[in-house]
């Protein structure tokens, strides 16, 4: 199997609404593995970090804002094709626009609180994998069902 890490968050907005579990329990019940999992308020500046990409859109400010304003819980899931998958299963940007089945289509409506993060591709996810966590917090464990998700 090709083992890919990405970075997913539950912004504030998801975890204020009583979503965490359901979220999680989407990317668990496909088949792909937690490795990392913390809950915390990050700075403004932090944000502004993740979302450096974005410095120049009109809603920057405000979405660091959002972002800084409650917590965040920050999390590392493993799987073959996870970055790509991950996506999928959060669904478009825009939770208008998001597919039923998707977890923004499911459980958002607007672009402003669509309620989940996923990085967009693999460097991306290295990068916010690094921002959001030190290396010892990444734990390398052999789940039991892997034999019975991947043969
Ligand atoms: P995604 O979160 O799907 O990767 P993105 O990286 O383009 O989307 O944007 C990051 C976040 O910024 C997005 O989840 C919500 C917010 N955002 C994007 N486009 C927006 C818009 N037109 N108005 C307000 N917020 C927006
Ligand atoms: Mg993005």
């Amino acid at each position: 199997a090709e083992m890919e890490r990405t970075f997913i968050a539950i912004k504030p907005d998801g975890v204020q609404r009583g979503l965490i579990s359901e979220i999680i329990s989407r990317f668990e019940r496909k088949g792909f593995k937690l490795v990392a999992i913390k809950i915390v308020v990050p700075s403004k500046e932090f944000a502004q970090k993740h979302y450096h990409d974005l410095k120049d859109r009109p809603f920057f400010n405000g979405l660091c804002e959002f972002l800084s304003s409650a917590p965040v819980v920050a999390m590392v899931w493993e799987g073959e094709g996870v970055i790509k998958y991950g996506r999928k299963l959060i669904g478009a940007t825009d939770p208008q626009k998001s597919e039923p089945g998707t977890i923004r289509g499911d459980l958002a409506v607007v672009v402003g609180r669509n309620i989940i993060h996923g990085s967009d591709g693999p460097e991306t996810a290295k990068d916010e994998i690094n921002l959001w966590f030190k290396p010892e917090e990444l734990v390398s464990y052999t789940s039991n069902a892997e034999k019975w998700i991947y043969g």
